[in-house]
């Protein structure tokens, strides 16, 4: 499948310089079993002509709740985002990249929890000792592909990772347009509200997991009252 992807001509001169040049970071090539096949950069991993020719690579999605109210935190992609931009989604999604050796291990999901510290600062701003590795909780991945806007799209293994965890948010702006914490009634009020659009991905995890894991989290309290997704 790799060696089958093109290195497209897409101009990338008239999007964000700073989301241009995130482009060329290496994404983790995997076969539908998630078997790592190699590399390629992020932009080749998200063109439709690339992605319809067969070409997969891993990704997380990752939720954070609040402890004490159990509260999803939402954010809204930024409009200089090249792929999805201004949709609302869930807390923070990315890819484990090639280029750093932690975020290949597989072990414990050990890399996609690499990276969804990392991405967790990068876009909002939490510092990564709100959102030790260890504290992740994995639930599933599911294999999912879907068209954006002009010639992008996705096409993931994408590791679903729960934090329940008290966060300082400070928005990258070049990243984030906006954020906010909702319980099930609120998202769902949301969902409802034809004035707000979102990705596809989570509408998809929303759907067929999200609302049945959030039920379970909202029962497991610890001694302080506290939601915690470790127990789930
Ligand atoms: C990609 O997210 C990952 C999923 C699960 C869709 P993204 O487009 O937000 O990645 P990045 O922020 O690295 O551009
Ligand atoms: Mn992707």
């Amino acid at each position: 499948l790799a060696s089958k992807a093109i290195l497209s001509s897409v101009d990338l001169s008239k999007y964000d310089s700073e989301q241009a040049r995130l482009m060329e970071e290496r994404c983790i090539l995997v076969d539908e079993e998630d078997r790592a096949l190699g590399a390629a950069d992020k932009k080749t991993c998200h063109l439709m002509e690339n992605i319809n020719k067969g070409l997969l690579h891993r990704a997380f999605s990752a939720f954070v709740f609040r402890p004490s109210d159990g509260k999803l935190l939402l954010q809204q992609r930024a409009s200089e985002k090249i792929t999805f931009p201004d949709l609302w989604t869930n807390t923070c999604c990315s890819h484990p990249l090639d280029d750093f050796e932690q975020e290949k291990v597989e072990k414990d999901q050990l890399g996609v929890r690499v990276a969804a510290s990392r991405k967790l600062e990068h876009e909002l701003g939490i510092p990564q000792s709100q959102t030790p590795i260890d504290r992740f909780q994995y639930l599933t991945r599911i294999h999912y592909l879907a068209p954006s806007n002009g010639p992008w799209g996705e096409h993931e293994v994408d590791y679903i990772l729960f934090l329940t965890a008290d966060v300082t948010v400070t928005p990258n702006l070049n990243e984030i347009r906006d954020y906010k914490y909702v319980d099930k009634h609120q998202l769902q009020a949301m969902f409802e509200d034809p004035k707000n659009s979102f990705t596809p991905w989570f509408k998809l995890i929303a759907r067929d997991f999200l609302f049945g894991w959030w039920d379970e989290l909202l029962k497991r309290k610890d001694a302080n009252g506290n939601v915690n997704a470790k127990s789930l």
